[in-house]
């Protein structure tokens, strides 16, 4: 398949305070990092979020676009291990979590199969999702359009930017 741009979405609302919040996906974009075959080629602003659909703690997001030779199926299997090494559980739906990586975008990729839906079903649906890639995703690519368009329908989600953030991007 040859090396295509993948987006991966990243959260966490469980295992202590901001800071350690914080650590926890520095450690994970650097995991993200050392995967076969791939590289972060852009890594949004952390951003602070109130839950949606959820509980608990507010959440810190980001997203970053993984330049990867990995097929789909194959990084979704690599994220999975990414947050199980950083104590995720999965108690119910939607449940807190010490980490979460989601699969946005694989190139074009479409796929509907058991374990996977791309691109991903709610990425235009979450506020937490569609402002850190609208700070990744160039232009040029089609379906940004499709995030800016959903914007003014998400302003009731809060959430902020974070400016001052230590450690991050991680380099
Ligand atoms: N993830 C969820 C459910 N709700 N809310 C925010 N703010 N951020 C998240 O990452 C998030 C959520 C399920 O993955
Ligand atoms: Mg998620
Ligand atoms: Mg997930």
């Amino acid at each position: 398949m040859g090396q295509v741009i993948a987006f991966v979405g990243l959260g966490a609302n469980l295992g202590g305070d901001p800071a350690r919040l914080r650590a926890t996906l520095v450690s994970a974009w650097r995991a993200l990092s050392a995967l076969p075959g791939s590289q972060v080629e852009a890594t949004s602003s952390l951003w602070r979020s109130a839950p949606v659909d959820a509980s608990g703690p507010d959440y810190l997001n980001a997203a970053v676009a993984l330049r990867t030779d990995l097929a789909p199926q194959a990084l979704l299997r690599a994220l999975q291990v990414i947050e199980d090494a950083h104590g995720r559980e999965r108690p119910f739906r939607n449940a807190p979590r010490t980490l979460d990586l989601d699969l946005l975008r694989h190139g074009d990729s479409v796929v509907h199969s058991a374990e996977l839906t791309l691109p991903h079903p709610r990425l235009c649906e979450r506020a937490f999702v569609v402002r850190p890639l609208l700070e990744i995703v160039g232009d040029g690519q089609a379906w940004a359009a499709d995030l800016t368009a959903a914007l003014p329908g998400l302003a009731d989600q809060p959430l902020e930017r974070l400016v001052c953030t230590p450690d991050w991007p991680p380099g």
